[in-house]
């Protein structure tokens, strides 16, 4: 009924019609939003069967701000099985057209109910406002509406094989879902993490299961609302919060997921690919680790550089997968760079990240913060020289760190080689003469996520394009990711992309069909 609901009306539900759940009520941000807290699935809000919680903390005043259910692997069977029936049923009946279409109006949703969403994504996870609203929902918008275009867009080929003489044959080819996939991502942009694996999922036909990161479940829950006003049918979408170790192992040890796509940590990424192996071969992808090197020639913008030297390393606190994880910085202007950071973050704004006036709000939970102050102590300990930072923000409650750069750093130290997440910059020198040395430096990382390079030479530019080894190159800018171009890393960063068209094969197997006539 749900169905001809939709093709009725192009949607199951009105918007203001009050859907039937628990929910706790945010003020924040001069609005009162209504946040449910329990499981979603089959197209239900449902308590964990354990009835067992997770405590949500806010990270700008370590207060708790509500429980929400947390999900066993209980809870993860049944959504598997609501997925499962809605994959061999309800979804079937609609038409990639259709699909197309109740993407849409789950964008237009997301675009009507943007500031809530960023304002709740802002409090969870401590992400700066403005910076909730355009990255982390806006482009979660942009990555439902640009995988909506591809639902019926997706084709095979016919392929020239040889003839069965004395008949002919046609050989063609058919793009289909996978059936059932789960999808575990981190905490550091929740909303977009989920949007960007998710409506390539969707769009390939899918019907799936997420398990966001415990500490910031908050907008996936907001987002699951949305689902049912948009008019998914119950089954397709399924949100599940709770622990890594027993809702996301439960996710990964299913025989009915047919696909992982998985963002998270090397170790846990490594883990994951076992369990996918053992239980059913299950396909899966890997968003893994970064350590991304950017190298800044003498011969650059120097405004330019530092510029986005400064948000390579502090966008989004640092919590971010493509953060520059090292600076080579030539020597000949090493000095004015430093100079030049130093001024910048002295003037940065630090505090509130629902204040439009802030720049750098506090790290999204306690456990990292404490990993942030220990990488640090590692890297006094080694003898790199810290210039700014390295501890908390004073006087703050919360969990603010200051940014922090670290100069003299050697390729051998903890420093160079670990990734922080965090708002850490770590500058170390070369020689311009030695592009060989700098390109060896550069790539003596087992992870291989994302680069950066700054020079007004077209030629060093492009060399370096050519000889580091990375799944994203900036060219004289940095963080500019888009929703059309394909995103993912190489070495132990992963593999499988997200976005763009190749993030819809991650989703689709291919049939080939021979016919004799
Ligand atoms: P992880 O600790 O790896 O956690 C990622 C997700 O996996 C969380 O939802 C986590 O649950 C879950 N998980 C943990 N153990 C699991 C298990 N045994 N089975 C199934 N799921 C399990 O990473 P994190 O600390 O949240 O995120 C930081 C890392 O993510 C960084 O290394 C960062 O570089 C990487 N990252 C990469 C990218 C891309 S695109 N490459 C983007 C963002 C982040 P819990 O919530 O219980 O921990």
């Amino acid at each position: 009924s749900l169905l001809v609901r939709f093709l009725r009306q192009g949607s199951a539900y009105s918007d203001d019609q009050q859907l039937n759940f628990q929910a706790f009520t945010l003020k924040a941000n001069k609005r009162e939003i209504r946040v449910p807290t329990q499981l979603f699935i089959n197209g239900e809000f449902v308590d964990a069967d354990s009835q067992r919680t997770l405590e949500i903390v806010n990270p700008t005043n370590e207060e708790v701000l509500c429980r929400v259910a947390c999900a066993s692997a209980t809870d993860v069977d049944k959504a598997v099985q609501a997925a499962h029936s809605a994959f061999y049923g309800s979804w079937r009946q609609i038409t990639p057209r259709q699909r197309g279409q109740l993407m849409l109006n789950l964008a237009d949703l997301m675009e009507r109910n943007k500031e809530e969403l960023a304002t709740i994504e802002s409090v969870d996870s401590g992400a700066v406002y403005t910076l909730a609203l355009k990255t982390h929902v806006g482009m979660s918008i942009e990555a439902w509406r640009y995988f909506a275009g591809w639902c019926d867009k997706i084709q095979g080929n016919t392929i020239p094989v040889n003839p069965a003489r004395p008949n002919n044959v046609l050989t063609f080819t058919r793009k289909e879902p996978i059936g059932v996939c789960g999808l575990i991502t981190p905490w550091n942009y929740p909303l977009m993490m989920l949007s960007w694996k998710m409506a390539a999922c969707i769009a390939a036909g899918n019907t799936c299961l997420i398990k966001p990161a415990q500490t910031c479940p908050l907008t996936a829950l907001k987002f699951a609302e949305l689902t049912v006003r948009a008019g998914f049918p119950p089954g397709v979408i399924n949100v599940l919060p709770g622990k890594g170790s027993d809702a996301g192992q439960a996710v990964a040890d299913h025989e009915l997921v047919r696909k992982l796509g998985f963002t998270g940590s090397t170790p846990i990424g490594k883990h994951i690919m076992k369990s996918c192996a053992d239980s059913n071969l299950k396909k899966c992808s890997l968003e893994l680790g970064g350590k991304s090197p950017l190298i800044i020639f003498a011969d650059c913008d120097m405004d330019k550089a530092v510029r986005h030297g400064m948000s390579s390393v502090f966008f989004n606190k640092g919590e971010n997968c493509i953060a520059a994880g090292r600076l080579f910085v030539e020597d000949r202007i090493h000095d004015e760079f430093i100079r030049r950071v130093l001024k910048d973050l002295r003037t940065m704004t630090i505090g509130d990240p629902l204040d439009r006036s802030t720049a750098h709000g506090p790290q999204n939970h306690k456990a990292h913060f404490d990993k942030l102050l220990e990488f640090c102590r590692r890297g006094v300990d080694e003898g790199a020289k810290l210039v700014y930072g390295g501890c908390r923000v004073p006087h703050l409650k919360g969990y603010f760190f200051t940014p922090t750069v670290f100069t003299n750093v050697t390729d051998d130290m903890f420093i160079a080689q670990e990734e922080s997440f965090g708002p850490i910059m770590i500058i170390s020198k070369f020689n311009g003469s030695d592009v060989d040395s700098l390109m060896q430096r550069a790539n003596r990382t087992e992870y291989g996520l994302a680069s950066g390079v700054f020079t007004k030479d077209i030629g060093k530019a492009l060399n370096f394009a050519d000889r580091i080894e990375a799944g994203t190159v900036f060219v004289n800018l940095y963080n500019k990711t888009d929703v059309a171009a394909p995103f993912g890393g190489f070495k132990q960063s992963g593999y499988g992309k997200d976005l763009g068209q190749e993030a819809l094969n991650e989703y689709l197997k291919t049939k080939c069909v021979t016919v004799e006539y």
